[in-house]
């Protein structure tokens, strides 16, 4: 089962101000370059009846909902973090096996709870929409079928607030009209290529010689949209751990040794984690550096400090030492960098984090 909360953010924003529910809801992230400039988050479907998409510039939002009473409201991730904790908290319930993917989506394993019967998975999946609806006011869209790859494409047939509920023997006559770009892995280029080979629905993938789609994507990948193709995904729910380590790596402009060309460099990065760091609530106790040096060898230098710390002048101060020390014990220039902070503790450990969106690296 495949369980992906519907227009979250601006869910979320509604669940605290109830008004919202009737207007368009624009969920933004400003740039701070001017006052429009940044791009939208998410929107509510009334919103998105106008024609707003996440990832389209704010302005453009603006000019699509002229003339209407719409709420644009800054994000506000801390809130829907909180929220997401609390979901996932009721969701887990409901599963043998759980995997958050993300902040609003969760794969849930009910093979055993439902003796491998897919109306008894249906009955539960029911169950869990009302509980989520009972105890958090949220509505989700859920896709169940026989494996990860076929809940996922099902979870965005019917949305929001859907249901629906593929067996294994439906699984190819639901794949087959689908555009191949609804699979994992077939983004704008990939989709491109494979209209120029004839292939638009999954069906005309599934048609596809298999030796060819490995000629042209090589095994791994030729092999996957084979087998997706068809709905074969053997890939198990399982629950993945936190986080060990975060970390952000950026290129210098020019090789070099110079220390202060360096560290201007690690405060970016050291600042941005710090950021991530807050959002999370964790505390670090690691630092490290990593330097790609010229000959493309990578060294790390770790300190681990007496006790754990949301200190960003403390990131800085023991980047600084840890570059000097890389320096003096070696003659290469340095051309990417790298700041890394481990050893988490804090309330926020066991939080999932934001998703991949907002990370830069
Ligand atoms: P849905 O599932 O279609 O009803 O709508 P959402 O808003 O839940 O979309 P989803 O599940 O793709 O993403 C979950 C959250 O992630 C969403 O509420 C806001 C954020 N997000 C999604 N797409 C973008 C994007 O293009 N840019 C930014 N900044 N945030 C995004
Ligand atoms: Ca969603």
């Amino acid at each position: 089962m495949l369980v992906d909360l519907d227009y979250f953010y601006a869910q979320c924003e509604e669940l605290r101000n109830p008004s919202l529910k009737t207007k368009p809801v624009v969920v933004c992230v400003y740039s701070g370059r001017s006052k429009d400039s940044g791009a939208v988050s998410t929107a509510n479907y009334v919103a998105r009846n106008y024609g707003v998409k996440s990832g389209m510039p704010i302005f453009l939002a603006k000019k699509k909902l002229e003339n209407v009473e719409a709420v644009f409201l800054p994000v506000d991730f801390q809130f829907y973090e909180e929220m997401s904790a609390k979901v996932m908290g009721i969701l887990r319930n409901f599963a043998d096996e759980f995997e958050q993917v993300g902040i609003d989506e969760a794969y849930l394993d009910v093979t055993r709870r439902s003796l491998g019967d897919f109306g008894k998975a249906e009955e539960l999946a029911k169950m869990m929409k009302n509980d989520l609806l009972l105890q958090q006011k949220l509505t989700c869209s859920v896709g169940v079928g026989p494996n990860k790859l076929v809940a996922k494409i099902a979870s965005d047939e019917t949305k929001p607030d859907g249901l629906t509920v593929i067996r294994p023997e439906q699984a190819s006559s639901f794949l087959e009209p689908l555009l191949v770009s609804r699979l994992i892995g077939v983004g704008t280029k990939t989709f491109e290529k494979m209209l120029d080979m004839g292939i638009k629905r999954i069906g005309d993938l599934a048609r596809h010689d298999v030796q060819k789609l490995i000629a042209v994507f090589g095994r791994i990948l030729g092999t996957y949209f084979h087998n997706a193709s068809i709905g074969i995904d053997n890939e198990p729910v399982k629950e993945k751990g936190e986080a060990e380590s975060i970390s952000r790596m950026a290129t210098l402009k020019l090789d070099t040794r110079d220390l202060s060309i360096t560290l201007e460099k690690t405060a970016e990065l050291s600042n941005d984690l710090h950021q991530r760091m807050l959002t999370d609530k964790s505390a670090f106790q690691t630092v490290s550096i990593i330097a790609i040096t010229t000959d493309l060898g990578t060294h790390t230098r770790s300190k681990t400090l007496d006790k754990p710390s949301t200190d960003v002048t403390l990131i800085d101060r023991t980047v600084r030492e840890l570059l000097e020390k890389f320096l003096s014990e070696s003659d290469l220039e340095i051309r990417r960098v790298g700041v890394k902070l481990s050893n988490f503790s804090g309330v926020g450990k066991n939080q999932k984090q934001i998703t991949s969106y907002f990370q830069t690296t």
